[in-house]
């Protein structure tokens, strides 16, 4: 069979399904990663509820937004985990799990609109912890909010052609790296402002939290590029690897950029809120 005239602009993961299909344990692993990615967004749900009184309340609104992003992360991965068991079926002749004949067909593009909540969100978030020296936080706000939701919309014209036109894939992935440099360029300088004057643990959690966020939202690129990441080449490679291996990404990814990144806003609020006088160790009733 053709599979590019059978399977049109559907992701590689399609492909393999369709065309070698999957060994238990790539399956299974997908399966289980994908679980674990939502198990650990309710987490998160109840450390942000459950802490949102031993930060000041001028800092609270971070943890409220962590509560939304952990709220739309865990329904969206729900359903993508939906999405994957409910595309692929097993086949006891070939005893692999094979893309589903007349089922829904796997997509990451869930992904990418939930992005269009989180994106805004994390990054309006920090804003809610620091003090700017010198920029102004609405120029700030709207260039965050700009920028990610250009960044995203190309992304997502852009995946739907990772196996059918690499140029186009290409081209839209690129004009989304400038609006991701942007972001980055943006970030910078909010940790940087931010650091001025902030207590000194405060200071080294801002300073972690600039490693992390660099470290993790690179892996959003990786995870577009995976297919040709196996390939290196300008075809993409449609091997079940590659397909765990992004599954794998987009979880560590997500764990990364909104729970533990949460978390350490906390912790940097925590610090702030003490310098300030509000110290919730101390207090009787402080929850
Ligand atoms: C895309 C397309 C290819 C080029 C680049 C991308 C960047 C995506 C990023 C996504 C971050 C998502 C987050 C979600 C949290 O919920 C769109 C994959 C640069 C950085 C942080």
């Amino acid at each position: 069979m053709d599979l590019i005239s059978s399977l049109g602009n559907a992701t590689f993961e399609n492909y393999v399904g369709m065309e070698s299909g999957f060994t238990e344990m790539a399956y299974q692993m997908s399966a289980h990663v994908l679980t674990l990615g939502y198990a650990i967004m309710l987490a998160g749900l109840l450390y942000f509820v459950l802490t949102i009184k031993t930060v000041a309340p001028k800092y609270r609104i971070s943890s409220v937004l962590s509560v939304v992003v952990m709220i739309s992360a865990f329904l969206l991965l729900f359903v993508q985990s939906q999405n994957w068991t409910g595309a692929m079926v097993y086949d006891a002749e070939s005893a692999r799990y094979m893309l589903g004949d007349g089922n829904d067909l796997f997509n990451n593009g869930y992904r990418y609109l939930n992005w269009l909540i989180d994106v805004p969100m994390l990054l309006f978030q920090i804003l809610f912890v620091v003090s700017l020296t010198k920029s102004s936080f609405s120029s700030i706000r709207n260039g965050f909010w700009f920028s990610g939701t250009a960044m995203i919309i190309t992304g997502y014209i852009g995946q739907f052609y990772e196996v059918t036109n690499p140029t186009l894939f290409f081209v839209w992935g690129f004009i989304s790296t400038i609006f991701f440099f942007h972001i980055l360029y943006l970030m910078k300088k909010v940790i940087t402002e931010g650091k001025e004057g902030a207590p000194a643990k405060a200071q080294k959690y801002l300073g972690t939290i600039w490693t992390l966020f660099l470290f993790s939202w690179m892996l959003y690129p990786g995870a577009y590029l995976m297919p040709y990441l196996f390939s290196l080449g300008l075809e993409p490679a449609l091997s079940e690897t590659a397909v765990v291996a992004r599954h794998i990404t987009y979880t560590i990814a997500d764990v990364s950029s909104k729970v533990i990144y949460g978390i350490l806003l906390t912790l940097a609020a925590q610090e702030m809120s003490k310098a300030e006088g509000y110290d919730y160790e101390k207090m009787e009733n402080a929850l």
